[in-house]
């Protein structure tokens, strides 16, 4: 289990008060904050070996290179890749999926074929979809959810066929917590001759991941929400796949040889990385990686179920309250989508907000799955390694005060 107190240490904006309260920050599925080792990180590179990469052969120049390199090994190490030049690093994790998209889907995706997605997307595993299938003529097709939050395997054992090029879904939903079974999913693909992408924005901080155990294809995520900068985003792929794409992005960096009329280009992973990188970020990246290592995802995970456990049944209590998603924590993520009786999402962020409480409200990037639920959006609690139960307390005391104060009486 995790030492949360001591975690909260190492984490200097949990110091922070605002109109006089302590900040209780429970928008970790937006972005988690950053610890101390991040931050020095990122001051350290600019403050002693701030130079461009791969290029320079002077000794910060070399400094930097030798830094954000083993990051790359790094990263391979903490998803268990076969080979750190699977690795690539991008802005984001929707940068990630785009690069696939434009990438791998311009060349592989005929008029005909179907894409498998599920229905609870964000819109960064909708939309490069959406527009790949638009100009190739290809069908999207999407795995529904049951009414217990879960992924509909009977429906996906169905959907996925013959016609299925691709199955790209989410390893956790950032409305409804559910986890996914990848690795089924990855066999179901597979036995179609399909390859599966993982958009593991909120999975891959919060769950342990072996890209050789689910077998995946590709895998996309964010540093952002794993306690590292924002502007890195990471897109694991099988090297086989990798070699056979063409670039995304051209410029410098990404060639080998280059012609006035034609130009060969690097090898992986740097044929997927044109331009300067943002190398400050990457190098910081390493300090978020070494940190949930020597925590463990396997304790990371057990403090999730824990604190997701409490918050759901401290929650239940309000009785006005509407969760989304599965009941039971083992098979959600800590991301808790609610509504108070007919009170406005933006409305409970609002007066959380006032209490020094830091929610979501609003569509989290999920129209369609809004739509399926029936809503316009929800009010959204994600938790982290520094949340505690006490948090959960204050939240549920405040949503208590928006049930009182605007409860029975809004939108009637
Ligand atoms: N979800 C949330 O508050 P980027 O922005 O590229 O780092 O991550 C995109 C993304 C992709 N997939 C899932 C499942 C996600 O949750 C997110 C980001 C944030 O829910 C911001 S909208």
């Amino acid at each position: 289990m995790l030492n949360v107190e001591q975690i909260r240490k190492d984490f200097p904006i949990l110091e922070r008060n605002i109109a006089g309260r302590r900040l209780v920050y429970l928008d970790n599925a937006a972005t988690s904050q950053k610890p101390q080792s991040v931050i020095d990180a990122l001051t350290g590179y600019y403050q002693n070996y701030n130079a461009n990469i791969h290029r320079g052969i002077h000794t910060m120049a070399e400094e930097a290179t030798d830094a954000y390199e083993s990051v790359r090994e790094q990263v391979r190490e903490f998803i268990d890749a076969e080979n750190s030049h699977e690795v690539i690093f991008t802005r984001n994790a929707t940068e990630a999926i785009n690069l696939v998209a434009y990438s791998w889907g311009n060349a592989n995706i005929l008029p005909g074929d179907e894409i498998v997605l599920s229905a609870m997307e964000h819109h960064s595993n909708l939309i490069p979809w959406q527009r790949l299938a638009t100009e190739r003529s290809a069908k999207l097709v999407f795995i529904p959810v049951t009414e217990e939050g879960e992924l509909d395997m009977e429906e996906a054992k169905k959907l996925i066929t013959e016609k299925t090029k691709l199955v790209a879904v989410t390893s956790m939903s950032n409305v409804l917590g559910t986890i996914t079974p990848i690795k089924e999913l990855a066999k179901l693909a597979h036995a179609k001759g399909a390859i599966i992408l993982v958009d593991g924005a909120q999975g891959v901080p919060h769950l342990k991941v072996s890209v050789k155990d689910l077998d995946v294809d590709f895998l996309a995520f964010s540093m952002h929400k794993m306690l590292g900068p924002t502007g890195v985003g990471i897109l694991y792929g099988k090297t086989a796949l990798l070699e056979a794409m063409p670039p995304f992005m051209s410029g410098g960096h990404m060639i080998q040889s280059v012609w006035r009329d034609r130009a060969n280009w690097s090898e992986l992973p740097w044929k997927f990385e044109a331009g300067t990188s943002n190398i400050a970020d990457v190098i910081a990246s390493g300090k978020a990686i070494e940190y949930l290592t020597a925590l463990g995802m396997d304790n990371v995970r057990d403090h999730e179920i824990e604190i997701t456990t409490y918050a759901l049944n401290k929650l239940a209590e309000l009785g006005d309250i509407a969760i989304y998603g599965p009941k039971d924590a083992t098979k959600r993520g800590g991301v808790i989508a609610f509504n108070v009786d007919s009170i406005h999402a933006h409305d409970i962020g609002q007066i959380c907000a006032d209490a020094a409480i830091a929610v979501r409200a609003g569509h989290h990037c999920c129209q369609p799955l809004m739509r399926d639920l029936n809503v316009m959006g929800t009010a959204r609690a994600s938790f982290y390694i520094y949340n505690n139960k006490e948090e959960v307390d204050l939240l549920f005391d405040a949503l208590k005060e928006a049930d009182k104060v605007l409860g029975h009486v809004a939108y009637r």
